[in-house]
């Protein structure tokens, strides 16, 4: 596929709801848009690096950045084969995964789109509809997040997953779990925690929770063995988790039984089905994690989620828990059994809403 010209557009969209976590709280969403030209076609990347450094180091700044003066000039005019090609091309560029995954998704876009394949039989996917959950922020009080859960629930989410951070997390818990004794319930603390206060998480061990999501330092493997070894409910690593290498470190020191998989954080699809891969030979769960996504990188997630070692619900949600208007004519909506629907049309499956995309466009810079 020879690369004619790449278009990068920086959006900010407005969220139905403000999102905090124990790194920040946002009201809107910043991301970047990527358009490839290719041959007469157009395929369309997601970058899910946001404004600011808080979950990891990347921001859009960085990404536009690592996107303009390295990747794209390694791809422009050349034949790129499929994402095997493009990683080999983009080899050089060390870290910023985020900025190299949002051009792979375009191009398995492009290639899906050439092929009239979907993207989730590209990637092996098997089912036609996944499991998901609702990642709720922290509220302001355990009554706020409890009416909030309850709404979400009444939607017909059957996975909740909470933010916790120090202060805001056995209480938070425990009020969502007493009022909803049997919903499938999980908390992330995005490494708000370090081995001196982990302990005082203690009593979660007691809530029945699928797991604990990524308690201390975003680039530790090994103090969270120390963490596992301690708590008979599973931890799970998502900042950590960097690479099929990181995963399998990961394993062979018991620092967590559960993987969080984002296709951003890994540096792509390619890399993303490849920790699914050991995963699954190693009978390890995996759940396909969220980005807050416009409708590209929901299509992107739902194929990545169709395959068969994602057996939690994923952090998927239906558009409307997180835009009044999308970049994609697509919307992607709940079915009463808590799963979306995996898109079947070639590629991502998903068209873009230029109006929308206009709308939400703080700038755009185009490559040839
Ligand atoms: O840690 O999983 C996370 C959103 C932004 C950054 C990090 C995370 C999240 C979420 C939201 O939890 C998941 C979603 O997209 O619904
Ligand atoms: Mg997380």
């Amino acid at each position: 596929m020879k690369i004619d010209s790449v278009s990068l557009h920086y959006l900010r969209m407005p969220l139905v709801s403000p999102f905090e976590t124990s790194f920040g709280r946002s009201l809107e969403r910043d991301c970047i848009l990527i358009t490839v030209q290719s041959e007469g076609l157009e395929g369309y990347g997601e970058c899910v690096a946001d404004r600011d450094p808080g979950y990891c180091y990347e921001t859009v700044g960085t990404a536009w950045h690592i996107l303009k003066d390295y990747i794209i000039p390694a791809l422009l005019g050349q034949d790129v084969a499929d994402a095997a090609d493009y990683q080999r091309r983009v080899r050089r560029v060390r870290g910023h995964m985020l900025a190299k995954a949002g051009l792979e998704m375009a191009i398995w876009d492009l290639l899906g789109k050439r092929q009239e394949r979907s993207l989730r039989d590209l990637l092996g996917g098997e089912r036609r509809r996944v499991e998901v959950g609702v990642s709720v922020g922290l509220q302001a009080s355990p009554e706020v997040l409890v009416e909030q859960v309850g709404r979400y629930i009444a939607e017909g989410y059957r996975r909740i997953k909470i933010k916790i951070k120090p202060g805001r997390d056995v209480d938070d818990t425990t009020a969502v779990r007493q009022a909803f004794p049997s919903v499938l319930l999980q908390v992330d603390a995005n490494s708000a925690y370090s081995l001196e206060t982990v302990m005082t998480l203690r009593p979660l061990d007691d809530l029945d929770l699928l797991l604990i999501e990524q308690p201390l330092h975003e680039d530790d493997l090994w103090e969270h063995h120390y963490v596992q070894q301690q708590f008979r409910t599973a931890i799970c690593l998502d900042e950590s988790i960097i690479s099929a290498r990181h995963a399998r470190a990961a394993l062979e020191m018991n620092a967590c039984r559960i993987i969080n998989i984002k296709a951003g954080r890994v540096g792509g699809l390619s890399e993303a089905v490849a920790i699914h891969n050991l995963c699954r030979e190693r009978r390890v769960p995996v759940w396909c994690g969220g980005m807050l996504e416009t409708g590209v990188g929901r299509a992107s997630n739902l194929a990545l989620a169709s395959l068969p070692g994602f057996v939690l619900p994923g952090d998927i949600s239906a558009s409307a828990r997180y835009y009044a208007e999308d970049i994609t004519q697509e919307r992607f909506t709940l079915n009463p059994d808590s799963t979306i629907d995996v898109p079947e049309g070639p590629g991502l499956g998903v068209h873009l809403d230029q109006a929308a995309v206009k709308k939400f466009t703080l700038r755009t810079e185009t490559f040839k």
